[in-house]
């Protein structure tokens, strides 16, 4: 059983990878929920969604979130009622909004619904949220106090940061199978996701971080800053904001009290030395995945370093 922690977009990438490099079933994917937000009145989770769409080959290729051939009509008919549109919610897409949001209404845990919606969707690998708790994202920044949607979104990532929070993170429990996840998996891996933002909330949710230590599996994690930039959204601006360095060497440090092997990619072999010093075992292989033979050489790569 190979236990994963992701965010959405660049996670998901590896998650496909993973699937098709070993039995998919066998996989437990741990999801940040710290991007979740409510809106129009429903509960909106993006990474679940983002990781069960892509494993059912159901998400939007040229966005890599939402549906694919989704319609936005709903969407268009609010904007003619004054409202404004900033976050995109498709058609289709708002079905499992809607019944994600009945389902919490009427008492099921957020880890129930998202069970059911990634069987509906006809994913075989078990996708957990962090948490059942509800612990949104604010980020701090020279505007004010942002959701995180509102500052990746709305405000497309141009403001500065000066911290993030992770609201009532304290008082969250794991949800139900994440610590048994961790303790039980064969290898547990690290997708290459923000650091800050989407593997933050789940190494923040109480026990978490204490179970990486404990556990007897070993733990890879692979970099998401690739010759000192990220690949996808605003990793790199957001470390440089809040005074980190922006590099391979700086993300490892992050994860140097749980990690046994961080996997770096080609450009950034000088800095593996350095690494070396920190984590046990350093690798360098490919990390770009651009396509489903990258995405799946990167897993095959992952696994192998990990059996080993
Ligand atoms: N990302 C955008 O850049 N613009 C959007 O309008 C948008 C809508 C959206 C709707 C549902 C969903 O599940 C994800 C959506 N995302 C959108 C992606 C999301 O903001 C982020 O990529 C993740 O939260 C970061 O992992």
């Amino acid at each position: 059983m190979i236990t994963a922690l992701a965010g959405g977009i660049g996670a998901s990438k590896l998650l496909l990878g993973l699937a098709l490099a070993a039995p998919d079933e066998e996989m437990t994917i741990v999801v940040n929920t710290g991007d979740d937000i409510e809106l129009l009145g429903l509960y909106i989770a993006p990474d679940l969604d983002t990781v069960t769409y892509t494993l059912a080959g159901a998400v939007n290729p040229a966005t890599g979130w939402g549906l694919r051939d989704d319609t936005f009509h709903c969407l268009e008919t609010l904007e003619r009622y004054g409202l404004e549109r900033w976050f995109n919610l498709g058609d289709r897409d708002l079905a499992t909004h809607l019944f994600r949001t009945q389902m919490l209404g009427a008492g099921r845990t957020l880890s129930e619904v998202a069970d059911e919606i990634r069987r509906a969707h006809g994913v075989r690998s078990r996708i957990l949220p962090m948490s059942n708790a509800h612990t949104p994202t604010t980020i701090l920044t020279d505007e004010g106090e942002l959701h995180f949607q509102e500052y990746l979104v709305k405000r497309r990532a141009a403001p500065v940061v000066r911290g993030i929070r992770f609201e009532r993170i304290a008082e969250a429990r794991p949800a139900p199978g994440v610590t048994e996840a961790i303790r039980e998996a064969e290898a547990v891996i690290l997708c290459p996701s923000n650091p800050l933002i989407s593997l933050g909330p789940i190494l923040s949710v109480p026990g978490v971080r204490a179970v990486l230590r404990e556990t007897a599996a070993p733990i890879a994690a692979i970099s998401p800053i690739v010759g000192g930039a990220s690949l996808k959204g605003p990793t790199d601006r957001m470390l440089a904001d809040l005074g980190y360095e922006v590099s391979a060497a700086q993300v490892a440090r992050l994860y140097d009290d749980f990690i046994d092997l961080f996997i770096i990619d080609h450009v950034d072999e000088p800095s593996r030395a350095q690494i070396a010093r920190h984590i046990p075992r350093v690798e360098v292989t490919g990390t770009v995945m651009t396509d489903e033979a990258s995405k799946l050489a990167l897993a095959r790569f992952v696994l192998d370093q990990v059996r080993n």
